[in-house]
């Protein structure tokens, strides 16, 4: 839900008007609109590019899971792990529009632990992998824009660490 539905879905629960905190965080997400959309623009159109560095960065990082025995070992494991990379980099781009983490956590982050638990991924290497995407993705943007984007990557991030 976005700060607008929300605050209105609040205040109308109470029958009252928006109040001017309400007003006022409403504001500066509508003020930060335009920048959300460049970022979300930009990590789109290069996406192939920020996730194919952050898996060679990756994999260069951990070897493990790319050797024998590993969990991302063989052509279509690895394919299915940079598409688990290119999935976090779509939440993140609908976090960054929505101006809100919620949409990154109910659809990548609840129960991602026991996910990756139960098919034996090392989800600090799938952390891993969304940091080279941050570093890939933010390199590529002036330093007001990755500073924005950042903090969706970094969301992710934590909740996987
Ligand atoms: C949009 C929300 C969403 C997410 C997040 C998601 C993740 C997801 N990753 C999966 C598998 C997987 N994920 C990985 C990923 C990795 N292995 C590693 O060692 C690396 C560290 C890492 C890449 C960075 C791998 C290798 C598999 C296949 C594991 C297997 O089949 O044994 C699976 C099991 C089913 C499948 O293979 O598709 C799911 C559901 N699916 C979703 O719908």
């Amino acid at each position: 839900m976005s700060i607008v539905t929300k605050s209105i879905v609040n205040a109308d629960a109470e029958a009252r008007y928006l109040s001017p905190g309400e007003l006022d965080r409403i504001k500066s997400f509508v003020t930060g609109g335009e920048a959300r959309l460049r970022i979300a623009q930009s990590l789109t159109a290069n996406r192939e590019r920020i996730v194919k560095q952050a898996g060679d960065q990756l994999f260069q990082k951990r070897p493990d899971v790319v050797s024998p025995g590993g969990n991302a070992y063989g052509e279509e494991m690895t394919a299915t792990c940079l598409r688990d990379l290119d999935y976090y980099l779509r939440l993140i781009t609908y976090g960054i529009v929505s101006g809100d983490v919620t949409p990154i956590e109910e659809i990548g982050i609840v129960g991602v632990r026991e996910m990756y638990k139960s098919l034996g991924t090392p989800i600090d290497a799938v952390a891993g992998g969304v940091a080279a995407m941050k570093a890939a993705a933010t390199g590529m943007m002036s330093s007001e824009d990755a500073a924005e984007a950042a903090s969706y990557f970094d969301y992710v991030i934590g909740a996987m660490s």
